[in-house]
């Protein structure tokens, strides 16, 4: 298949200028100025902007928590992000007792109905001199990132020391590390309280788990990177307070990276204090206004790398079906914690949401600019990654992971037009203008306008190796 995508406008991490862009297979053959070939199919990109696809380095697909699983899965959720623009997604495999390869080989299944490429980070949620000796076959997979928790106590944390010996030998592999920062013993402790004091309500899922606890264990993580001399990437960053840490390490010398996700932008612990304010339940928490705009300064001052989605959907009410692809769906969600906010899912919805909010909202009112938008989507990613510049660029030998971007569409925002499989759109009834209108995969194009044109095992693994330290 040849395509030739004409008069558009190159959006990159760096420029902005008109091409010429000829696909011949996967790749993107030539850039330039009035290409031609006689067997093209010809794409009018008159007036659109053409960027290089999504990459999300941060979803939770299928995965289980509670007494449920996420409602997306490797087939709905990369369905979802390819209706926004997003063509690469990072989902985190579950460390298994059984050890790695086993672990791996769980995700690969799930996988095995991916509709865009998709790669995975192992959760390191275990440590002993075993997984230890291990660590380095993950590698050799194309699995080129560990993630850590400093929260969970009992469950997904492990402690400081691991996690220091663990980024020495991240380094020793050229692995990169992966850190969801608050206070684990602190949560416990408020948790405990607010339960005995007949706390049950959502706002104490933000109360139990204050900013305070991102901003240190943020500060604590760049400390072992340093001292470990071994690169961290803070996920979800939610806290001003956060970015403050991520500035001072940075300015130090610190090889320490940070991503947002939209939520944290845009909602507060009020959102929680609705009667329906389970819907923004996730960890960490929602937090200010004042927060909100420091995390914009990060992303406008070039403080922060990424923007991530941390997409984990569940449905409000789950005891109700939706419909999807002509089914009825139910999956248990929000409603198990209505008694107990310890109950609730923790996760949002967003995988699709992410670039058409940030566009509006951040590019469209002058908070980014749109090679900021490119760097932070796609670019920033793929390099820190180890994609780059296979994905993330629009150059000639990269895929034809290609978005063609319509910057004049409006829209209403919602459940309406979302291909996430739940049943609430935390964006609902956002007036939008621009939109994706044609998002390429590897030379083929997955979605015209409204229609869905991939299909189940389009999405290929990507094996990463080493990636960039921005
Ligand atoms: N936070 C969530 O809210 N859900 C999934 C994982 C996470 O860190
Ligand atoms: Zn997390
Ligand atoms: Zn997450």
């Amino acid at each position: 298949m040849i395509t030739l995508i004409e008069n558009g406008t190159l959006v990159t991490n760096l420029e902005t200028f008109q091409a010429d862009i000829l696909i011949e297979g996967e790749i993107i053959s030539q850039i330039g100025k009035d290409l031609q070939h006689p067997n093209a199919n010809i794409v009018d990109a008159t007036g659109k902007f053409i960027m290089p696809g999504g990459v999300d380095p941060h979803v939770h697909l299928d995965l289980p928590m509670f007494d449920t699983v996420s409602s997306d899965d490797h087939y709905t959720g990369h369905k979802a992000a390819a209706f926004g623009g997003t063509t690469t997604v990072m989902d985190f495999v579950v460390l298994d007792d059984k050890g790695f390869d086993y672990s791996v080989d769980v995700w690969m299944k799930k996988a095995e109905k991916a509709a865009i490429d998709y790669s995975f980070h192992m959760n390191l949620t275990n440590f002993n001199d075993k997984i230890a000796k291990d660590i380095p076959s993950l590698m050799k997979m194309g699995i080129q990132t560990l993630k850590v928790f400093t929260a969970y106590n009992g469950r997904l944390r492990i402690d400081d020391g691991s996690i220091f010996k663990a980024l020495r030998i991240a380094k020793e592999n050229g692995m990169l590390m992966m850190a969801h920062c608050e206070n684990g013993d602190v949560i416990e402790t408020l948790v405990t309280d607010a339960l005995m004091a007949g706390h049950t309500t959502p706002e104490y899922h933000a109360f139990t788990r204050p900013a305070w606890g991102a901003v240190e264990a943020t500060l604590r993580m760049a400390a072992m990177a340093e001292q470990a001399d071994s690169p961290v990437y803070v996920v979800h960053m939610n806290a001003g307070g956060e970015v403050d840490m991520l500035k001072y390490a940075r300015e130090h010398g610190v090889k320490v990276m940070g991503e947002t996700c939209p939520q944290y932008l845009f909602f507060t612990i009020d959102q929680l204090r609705q009667p329906d304010g389970a819907k923004w339940v996730c960890s960490p928490p929602m937090r200010t206004k004042e927060d909100n705009a420091r995390l914009w300064e990060g992303l406008s001052d070039g403080i922060l790398q990424t923007i991530g989605t941390d997409h984990c959907p569940f449905f409000m009410d789950g005891t109700k079906p939706i419909v999807y692809e002509g089914s009825d769906v139910f999956i248990a969600g929000k409603e198990l914690g209505k008694d107990d906010f310890t109950k609730i899912p923790n996760g949002l919805p967003g995988i699709q949401d992410r670039m058409p909010i940030l566009w509006t909202y951040g590019v469209g009112v002058g908070r980014i600019t749109a090679n900021q938008f490119v760097a932070y989507m796609s670019t920033n990613p793929a390099k820190i990654f180890g994609l780059y510049p296979r994905k993330g660029a629009l150059a000639v030998g990269s895929d034809a992971d290609i978005v063609i971007w319509d910057p004049a569409k409006k829209m209403k925002h919602g459940v309406a037009h979302s291909h996430q499989r739940t049943d609430y759109n935390l964006y609902e009834g956002w007036d939008l203008t621009g939109y994706p209108e044609k998002v390429f995969l590897r030379g083929k194009l997955i979605v015209d306008g409204e229609e869905w044109k991939g299909s189940r095992g389009d999405g290929k693994f990507l094996k990463r190796s080493t990636g960039e330290i921005l």
